[in-house]
């Protein structure tokens, strides 16, 4: 069996980890350490490192290589401009891990800034921030640097690690087990009985036996974390025949490229020795806010038979199935006998009931993953959350935010935080200023401990002026799968505020002396969707805090009686 791996021998690896001290380093982030082990590990073979620009421009425009392969997403090493001016063609670059080792040895090809919006628009179809592999994108260093990779070591995993294997890992145990034909059930979501159905189904029908693979890297903002997902899959592993199904962690950062990355996962799945692989209605397509897809629901299927002689691995299409009350069984549409009452538990209605504690019933899922899905979803009034405020300086966050934080602690349980404006750049920001990109790290730093007192199920506040939709957005996908975010902008017009100057900050501003003021001289962008918003013109600040509190007891984060 040829390996696919790129790591090293161990004898070269030391060479290279002697040879890393004295190169150029690049820090990897998250995003790239995914990419870098599924590179080095032989998942996207055929590439062999991180694009060239000829490869990056061939895969943006017609999901081909230089070398004619088929190859839809652009594996790329963004990087910051200050390593792209210090590195050229036949340098090497030293990649860490961000705990500091060498993972890899990059043999640089070419160096180039890419259009990030030409490519978004090539890869996603579309440049919309709402569609998460482009708001991903945008947050990209400006360069890319390309190359060959030389393996020295595969990050190191500290959970799962008897559920995780390398394509030659993983062919070899299919071989062990005389499994010449297996097919792939790819998924981010917990798995129920209507999945297990058809993908039962599916193995059944192609004589195959069953590798479940979900993805435990990077999901879709939102999604319910992968240590309850794998709760989910071992639970399911007991309700499928034990002799012909697997269970294997696949760290993939997906785009959510819909059908691009339904070939690109297909790809990946023949890599891990799979020789089908089941694609869904809508694979990897992500939502609009207002719930539309971005890809229509047969696209990936579509795009997968026009290359189906070249994949290399057969497709099989998903049949949707539904659970017939009067048969007690999971079918297909032309199964289903004419007349016969059908049932089902979307996904909405899914998390609704998880909420709200209500009833799940059992043809829907297994008790075990009932389970493990209600530990991970509290009643949301044992769930942390974040009260975020928005407004301009002078606006009144601050005064609300401390009457909120009086009531909170007056009626909640949930140790509460104040994280205002102020407080924060005495405490946590006091060397940043006020340029853009000061005030994204400093928002960005405020939402990192608000995250992290919401994951302990504590209540925080945070006061700033947080002008940047982007970065508010951030900040809200961060906390998000942690608990409750509520947004909440206080929208006193700028002429009330520079009215109040209560700091005298807005007559300094108009006086030139303070320069880049929010309102002033520098922008302020309104949200649109925060949960809140407060007229501070129609309102006390007494009312304010209590317009939240409010929302807070209906959505049912305290309950006050
Ligand atoms: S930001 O944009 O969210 O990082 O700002 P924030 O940390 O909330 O800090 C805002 C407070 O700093 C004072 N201040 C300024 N505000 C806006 N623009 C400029 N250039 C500026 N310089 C100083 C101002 O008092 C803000 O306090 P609040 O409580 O909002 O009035």
């Amino acid at each position: 069996m040829t390996k696919l791996s790129l790591i090293v021998s161990p004898e070269r690896s030391a060479e290279l980890k002697k040879e890393a001290v004295q190169l150029p380093s690049w820090d990897l982030n998250f995003h790239q350490l995914w990419d870098l082990e599924l590179l080095m590990n032989g998942a996207f073979r055929p590439l062999t490192g991180f694009l060239g620009k000829a490869d990056y421009e061939g895969v943006c425009k017609n999901m081909r290589l230089e070398s004619g392969d088929l190859w839809p997403i652009p594996i790329t090493l963004d990087v910051s401009e200050e390593l792209a001016g210090t590195v050229s063609s036949g340098d090497r670059v030293a990649l860490r891990h961000p705990e500091g080792m060498v993972l890899g040895i990059l043999t640089v090809s070419d160096v180039w800034q890419p259009d990030r919006q030409a490519e978004a628009e090539a890869v996603f179809g579309t440049t919309s921030d709402e569609h998460p592999g482009v708001f991903d994108l945008m947050q990209c260093n400006p360069f890319n640097v390309g190359g060959s990779i030389e393996g020295v070591e595969l990050p190191p995993h500290h959970t799962y690690q008897r559920l995780r294997h390398t394509p030659d890992e993983l062919r070899e145990e299919f071989e062990r087990r005389g499994w010449e034909r297996v097919v792939a059930f790819q998924t981010r979501n917990p798995m129920h009985r209507a999945h297990v159905e058809l993908a039962r189904r599916a193995s059944t029908e192609h004589d195959a036996a069953l590798l479940i693979h979900p993805v435990v890297g990077r999901t879709s903002p939102g999604d319910i974390d992968y240590f309850s997902r794998v709760r989910c899959y071992q639970a399911v592993l007991e309700h499928t025949p034990p002799h012909s199904t697997m269970l294997s962690l696949l760290p993939l950062a997906m785009r959510m490229g819909g059908p691009r990355e339904a070939l690109w996962h297909s790809l990946i799945r023949k890599n891990f020795g799979c020789t089908h692989f089941i694609v869904g209605r809508d694979h990897a397509g992500p939502r609009r806010k207002n719930g539309e897809s971005f890809y229509g629901p047969y696209d990936a299927q579509e795009l997968l038979a026009q290359h189906a002689d070249e994949i290399g691995i057969e497709i099989v299409p998903f049949k949707m199935v539904s659970y017939v009350e009067e048969r007690g069984e999971y079918l297909t549409e032309e199964e289903i006998p004419e007349g016969a009452k059908v049932l089902n538990v979307s996904g909405t209605e899914l998390r609704r009931r998880l909420r709200e504690g209500s009833d799940i019933p059992g043809w829907f899922s297994y008790p075990e993953v009932i389970e493990a899905l209600r530990r991970r979803h509290p009643p949301r009034s044992r769930q942390g959350y974040t009260v975020f405020f928005t407004g301009l300086s002078g606006s009144g966050k601050s005064t609300i935010a401390q009457i909120l934080i009086a009531k909170l602690m007056e009626i909640d349980e949930r140790p509460v935080t104040l994280l205002d404006g102020d407080i924060v750049r005495t405490n946590l920001s006091s060397e940043l200023g006020f340029s853009r990109e000061h005030r994204d790290l400093n928002i960005q730093r405020i939402g990192f401990v608000a995250s992290e007192i919401t994951k302990n199920r504590g209540a925080a506040v945070c006061a700033p002026i947080a002008p940047y939709t982007q970065t508010r957005r951030k900040v809200r996908e961060l906390i998000e799968g942690l608990g409750g975010f509520v947004e909440v902008w206080v929208s006193t017009p700028i002429e009330v505020c520079e009215e109040r100057d209560r700091k005298g900050l807005y007559a300094k501003a108009r006086a030139g002396i303070i320069k880049g003021f929010t309102g002033i001289d520098d922008p302020y962008e309104a949200p649109e969707n925060a949960e809140v918003v407060i007229d501070t013109g129609e309102l006390t600040a007494e009312q304010s805090a209590h317009q939240i509190i409010n929302y807070l007891e209906h959505e049912g984060f305290i309950t006050t009686d």
